[in-house]
């Protein structure tokens, strides 16, 4: 019987949670976006991955300007994505499954085009203190803050005569937080929700809803993120949200923080903390970002190591991990973290164990499952995203007019755009890899007829039936809840750990043992002398690999190897684990 006692335990800790964006997902109406109808479709495919939730990227009414990021009525499906009875029977269908749903919370701005917006502009009521106004001059900015999507982050307002905060595009002004009606009115929506029968949402940027009171300039190289990342009044507010609405621990509230340290992010999810359960960090995302994203170098792996360790380390006793190396906002994990040509495969695999062998819980993001990669942007044209096109605009325009220039950042674009990861999911090797019978909004990889889940299904040796077993092994609370130690810490291609679950006694003890090679070349792994090997059995491996571990473990280019000690509960599900795949 593991040593886990029941107050430790949370659905969410022992889940696996599957990322859908639903503009890439499926198409059901042929209009080449994807929606609601589609993502039904697929509820089966989804199931069968053996996850326990989806997180929902934004279907709410939206001008798409940040594609669905900018929210126009927080209680309304966007046309393009169905209507409420499509989200009712997603639900359903989801729920039917014992598959829980996660809805995204987009509350740190709105759409300009959003009734409070409109209302604020014309001062109207209390509606007029909803966002950051500061008056002055059109010619003179409030102060020095920049738009995460380059340029200021204040917008002049015609109609308002007055200057606005975006901390994101111009049409998604930041609201005032400071302001209670606000918070009562985001509180009131949440509770809207919850009342469908959501189980809990994921927290757009919930860290920077708290300003600097005055706006203060940045200091020197800064974009001002010191005045509104963790800001003054954070904590109050996210405690105070999770007072008023969040208090039942089995509703999923999994914020969005970029730029935290652990210690940061222990003041929103430790036990004295403002009670989140677990957060989005960026420093294994962000570590590789030379002076912007774009501005990319190759991951180093021994910091990536080094910075996963930490976090392992450090929200061990208290707090939880979120476990994911990509998103809707990221490139694909095996171009960037893997080698997605010869190696695609073997390293998707090699990706996929890694998050899901770490303590904390393992986020998919659709299109992972199959071993999806970056996609080739041939044309500034082809690119959609918000964020790369400003930066295009903002390399190519000012290379007055030199012809070419995109091919001066092409490299960089297809590197790191977060249109990487919204190219529509490949689903057969048929037009636009079977995501739609119209145009899609964006050109699917021309690499669909080879990746694809079809074939992946036909495959036994495929990533997607990787998956399902890497899925299946979360079943051990030693994965879920063991402690963890980084072994070998400065070998440069190895990433090597133990999980140790510690039991009634020592016989009980659940030990675990992960070998992953991050590199083209074949390798061997000494296990350092105060490692026991005794005991552990190969529980799942992305080679043909030995049963038992040795003291020394040769390692094939990408290869993985899981071992684990046997499973106290014994009953090891027939299909689920097999030692070869
Ligand atoms: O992302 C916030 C965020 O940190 C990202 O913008 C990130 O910095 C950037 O993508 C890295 O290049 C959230 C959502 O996930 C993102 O899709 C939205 O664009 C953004 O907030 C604004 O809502």
């Amino acid at each position: 019987m593991s040593g886990v006692t029941d107050d430790e335990r949370a659905w969410w800790k022992e889940a696996v949670v599957y990322q859908v964006y639903p503009k890439s997902f499926a198409d059901s109406d042929g209009d080449g976006v994807g929606d609601l109808g589609g993502v039904i479709d697929r509820v089966d495919y989804i199931d069968e991955l053996g996850v326990d939730a989806v997180w929902l990227n934004p279907v709410y009414e939206s001008p798409q300007a940040d594609n669905g990021y900018d929210i126009a009525d927080y209680r309304a499906i966007d046309d393009a994505y169905g209507d409420m009875e499509d989200w009712e029977r997603l639900r359903d269908e989801l729920h039917e499954r014992d598959v829980r749903l996660i809805m995204d919370l987009v509350v740190n701005h709105t759409s300009d085009e959003h009734e409070w917006f409109r209302k604020s502009r014309r001062e109207d009521g209390e509606y007029a203190d909803y966002y950051h106004w500061v008056e002055g001059e059109p010619d003179e900015l409030p102060n020095d803050w920049e738009s995460v999507f380059g340029g200021s982050a204040w917008s002049w307002d015609d109609e308002r005569e007055a200057w606005y905060l975006h901390l994101f595009d111009e049409k998604q002004p930041d609201l005032n937080w400071a302001n209670p009606d606000v918070r009562e009115a985001v509180y009131d929506m949440m509770e809207w929700w919850l009342g469908k029968g959501i189980d809990g949402f994921r927290m757009d940027v919930i860290n920077m809803i708290s300003k600097a009171e005055d706006y203060p300039d940045g200091g020197p190289d800064s974009d001002g993120a010191e005045h509104f990342m963790n800001g003054p009044r954070v904590h109050e507010y996210v405690g105070e949200m999770v007072e008023e609405v969040l208090d039942d621990e089995s509703v999923l509230a999994v914020g969005e923080t970029p730029g935290v340290s652990v210690d940061d992010a222990r003041e929103y999810v430790s036990e004295d903390g403002d009670g989140l359960s677990m957060l989005f960090q960026f420093e294994h995302v962000t570590f590789d970002h030379g002076e912007h994203k774009f501005d990319a170098d190759d991951p180093d792996l021994v910091e990536f190591k080094e910075i996963l360790a930490k976090w392992q380390e450090g929200l061990a006793d208290d707090g939880w991990n979120s476990l994911y190396l990509n998103n809707h906002d990221q490139p694909r994990m095996v171009s960037r973290f893997g080698s997605d040509g010869e190696y695609r495969r073997k390293s998707a695999k090699l990706l996929g164990t890694l998050t899901h062998t770490l303590g904390g819980t393992p986020f998919v993001y659709q299109g992972e499952e199959i071993g999806m990669t970056n996609a080739p942007f041939e044309t500034r044209e082809a690119l959609r995203d918000v964020e790369v096109r400003n930066y295009v605009a903002s390399a190519v325009d000012d290379a007055e007019g030199h012809a070419d220039a995109y091919e001066d950042v092409r490299e960089a674009v297809e590197a790191m755009s977060r249109d990487n990861a919204r190219t529509p999911m490949q689903w057969t090797d048929e037009a636009h890899a079977g995501f739609t019978d119209g145009d899609p909004w964006i050109d699917a990889n021309p690499n669909y007829a080879e990746v694809n889940v079809s074939r992946a299904r036909d495959d036994p040796d495929s990533v997607l039936h990787y998956y399902r077993d890497l899925v299946a092994l979360r079943e051990r609370d030693l994965l879920v809840y063991g402690d963890f130690e980084l072994l070998a810490p400065d070998d440069p291609d190895l990433f090597a750990y133990t999980r140790t679950l510690a039991g009634g006694d020592d016989e009980s003890t659940e030990r675990a043992l992960v070998v992953l090679n991050f590199d083209d070349e074949p390798t061997t792994f000494e296990v350092p002398a105060d490692v026991t090997v005794d005991g552990l059995e190969l529980a799942l491996a992305n080679d043909d690999a030995p049963a038992v571990p040795g003291r020394a473990l040769d390692l094939g280019p990408w290869e993985a190897r899981v071992y684990l000690t046997p499973d106290p509960e014994a009953q090891a599900p027939d299909s689920a684990i097999d030692t070869e795949r």
